[in-house]
């Protein structure tokens, strides 16, 4: 609200405190206040309200994609599939391959739902026609 807008004194007796005041002292001087704008004519001086259209601005919920250690997958093969799948550097990709083999499980990476569940399956169809035993799962994050 600009400071001009409205005049400031002492609060009037049962005004309900000084912004209570001013909305008073501004309908009557200040001309229409946001409310009675929606109802103003229009260009084609008809009377009408307008709306306001809200935009969707709701985030995706984000998923972790972790991978599970097992005794049998070779490194090798974990690099192979953080670089294809998850778009991992060689270096990101053992030093997260070397990760999961040491703390039993790790991050591979965060996205939307249905990224998370094209990379999990991804992970695991590559994992079963290699015939072996890697687990791939997602969370909420
Ligand atoms: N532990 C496996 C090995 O010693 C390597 C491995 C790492 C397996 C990460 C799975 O997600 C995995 N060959």
């Amino acid at each position: 609200m600009p400071k001009s807008a409205f005049p400031t004194g002492p609060e009037l007796p049962h005004s309900g405190g000084l912004l209570a005041q001013r909305d008073v002292l501004g309908a009557i001087w200040a001309g229409p206040g946001k409310d009675d704008r929606d109802r103003d004519q229009g260009s084609d001086g008809q009377t009408g309200v307008a709306t306001k259209t809200r935009t969707k601005t709701k985030k995706p919920s984000l998923y972790r994609v972790l991978l599970l250690n097992d005794d049998y997958t070779p490194m090798e093969f974990v690099i192979l599939i953080l670089e294809e799948v998850f778009n991992k550097s060689r270096e990101d990709a053992t030093r997260i391959m070397l990760s999961v083999h040491n703390q039993g499980v790790g991050e591979c990476g965060v996205y939307p739902y249905e990224v998370a569940e094209t990379k999990v399956t991804n992970v695991m169809d590559a994992a079963r026609r290699n015939q072996h035993p890697l687990q791939c799962v997602m969370e909420k994050q």
